[in-house]
């Protein structure tokens, strides 16, 4: 018997050892639950019944997503004079459904400066890095941020000259590594080397993270974020501009240029967009004493079918 024969009954025999005490387990898990059960079954009950009640308010979360996909549906048809978002987000209130209630609050997702705009196919876009070091300087936060975003997306470890790849995130106690891949939420920014919470708390309400290249729509970006994207622009420009698109919307790029100010002497077709095609929904869920928040991104695809849902997750 060579060394591998004589080795099989061993592997055999500890595969058995190793059933007979994962049975050993179960039974005994399965007695405790028993026994548990027998000794309280009132509070077993209650712990039921609780779990019925969130999923009963889980399901109602997710019904009220469905509602809001047939709002954003119906608007982006046309059967509205203004889009989502262009007049602020859209609130309904405390909405009564049986033994509950929820509130639904929709709004244009495309209004803050896409983060993961900086990077195109892995790679850093200085057009749109420039755009938000002009928001942060807007915001009087340190332009250096806007490199240490961009390496934590690129797929590269080469550091920008201020930013900041795995070797400097390894460094740290306890280390990690740069996500190198597109951000999934803005909440990552935590993690960035640079962002230091009050930061984070200033920059938040203008930027997001969308999951693909979605460009800023100047019908419902405020100031600061409609300031970023054009060159030369100056913070009572953009106002202006937002007074103006309030009273008449902008429908097409051609429109926004011939409104713009005499400071602005270079704008590409691709530096902002005039519709949308992400919506957030932000839903509150009440069912007896169950609470459930929600949250989804809408992603408008076929004209004739209601938004898909980019992503849904409780809060
Ligand atoms: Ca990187
Ligand atoms: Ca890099």
């Amino acid at each position: 018997m060579n060394t591998r024969d004589r080795g099989k009954p061993l592997q055999t025999g500890g595969r058995r050892g190793i059933a007979m005490v994962t049975a050993v387990m179960v039974v005994s898990v399965a007695a405790g639950i028993a026994a548990y059960l027998i000794v309280n079954p009132e509070r077993w009950g209650r712990q039921a019944a609780n779990l019925a009640v969130i999923a009963q308010a889980e399901v109602t979360a997710r019904a009220a997503v469905d509602w809001g996909r047939q709002i954003v549906h119906d608007n982006t048809m046309g059967f509205s004079s203004s889009r989502i978002g262009e007049n602020g987000p859209v609130a309904i209130d405390t909405f009564p459904v049986d033994d509950g209630s929820l509130t639904l609050l929709l709004d244009d997702a495309q209004g803050k400066f896409n983060l993961n705009n900086m990077v195109k196919q892995g790679k850093k876009s200085d057009r749109d890095i420039l755009a938000f070091k002009r928001l942060l300087a807007t915001l009087v936060l340190p332009t250096d941020l806007a490199d240490t975003v961009v390496d934590w997306i690129d797929d590269d470890e080469q550091k920008n000259p201020n930013g900041a790849e795995s070797e400097y995130y390894l460094g740290l106690k306890p280390p990690y590594r740069a996500a190198n891949r597109q951000m999934g939420d803005i909440g990552e920014l935590a993690a960035v080397k640079g962002f230091k919470p009050e930061y984070i708390k200033t920059l938040a309400p203008h930027v997001t993270v969308l999951p693909e290249r979605a460009l800023v729509n100047v019908n419902t970006a405020e100031a600061p974020v409609v300031k970023s994207l054009f060159k030369g622009m100056t913070l009572s420009d953009a106002e202006n501009f937002v007074s103006l698109r309030k009273a008449v919307r902008f429908s097409t790029i051609a429109s926004v240029r011939g409104r713009l100010p005499r400071s602005v002497t270079e704008v590409l077709d691709d530096d902002f967009t005039v519709d949308s095609k992400y919506f957030s929904v932000k839903v509150v869920s009440t069912f007896k004493h169950a609470k459930i928040r929600a949250e989804a991104l809408l992603r408008l695809g076929d004209k004739n079918l209601w938004p898909i849902v980019a992503w849904y997750r409780t809060t």
